[in-house]
Parts: C-alpha cells; structure tokens; sequence
C-alpha cells in the first residue's frame, strides 16, 4: 500500500515510513509477486534493488509486461502486480524514486534469505 499526505509531508510503503518499516520477506529462488496499490494523489516510480522484475498485472488485468526494475504506479487507486524471483540472499532496498518522496520515509526493504 502506497500512501501519503502532501500536509504533513509524509510517504508511506505499508502505512509505515522507513525506520518505522516491516520488511517484505522472500527465500532465495522463491517466486514472488508484488502488489503495489497506490492509494495516494501523486504517482510513485518504484524501484527494486538488485533484481530485475516483469509487470504482469495492471488493475487486476493480467499482462506480460516488460522486465525492468523500476514501474511507475499510477495515482488513485491503481494497482500494479510485478513478479520476479527473489535473488541473493541479502536486504534490498525498495522505495519510490521520487527523491522528495524517498527522502520523506517511501522505503521499505525486500529482505532475502537463504533458501532452505
Ligand atoms: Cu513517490
């Protein structure tokens, strides 16, 4: 869930700012899909460190999308579906690339473990 208020001037992945963060947790090779609602005014780049991913949904639409690492998620209620395969075993960041929007708590972490 992506959200905000331009008054305060606060972004939030998951109704949390970064610090305040739960993260997103997959096992290496796992595949995962993400769901990226945007509830707030403004549109959101986000962006996945470290992996690449392929669209796949757009407004619960099914689509074979482009592999890139980073989607625009329309305002206003759009949902955007990415899937991709969780890679090494590490935290990755996960944030919008709108750096006031970045910089104000829009990140949260994609965290990886080893497979078992
Ligand atoms: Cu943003």
């Amino acid at each position: 869930m992506l959200a905000g208020s331009m008054q305060p001037y606060v972004w939030t992945i998951n109704g949390a700012t970064w610090g305040e963060h739960h993260a997103i947790t997959a096992s290496s090779g796992e595949r995962v899909v993400l769901s990226f609602h945007n509830m707030s005014m403004m549109g959101h780049p986000m962006h996945l460190h470290g992996h690449v991913f392929q669209v796949v949904g757009l407004n619960g639409r099914r689509v074979a999308g482009a592999l890139r690492d980073t989607v625009y998620v329309p305002p206003m209620s759009m949902v955007v579906d990415v899937a991709l395969d969780a890679g090494e075993a590490a935290r990755w960041m996960l944030h919008c690339h709108h750096m006031p929007h970045l910089s104000t708590g829009m990140m949260t972490e994609f965290a990886v473990s080893e497979s078992a």
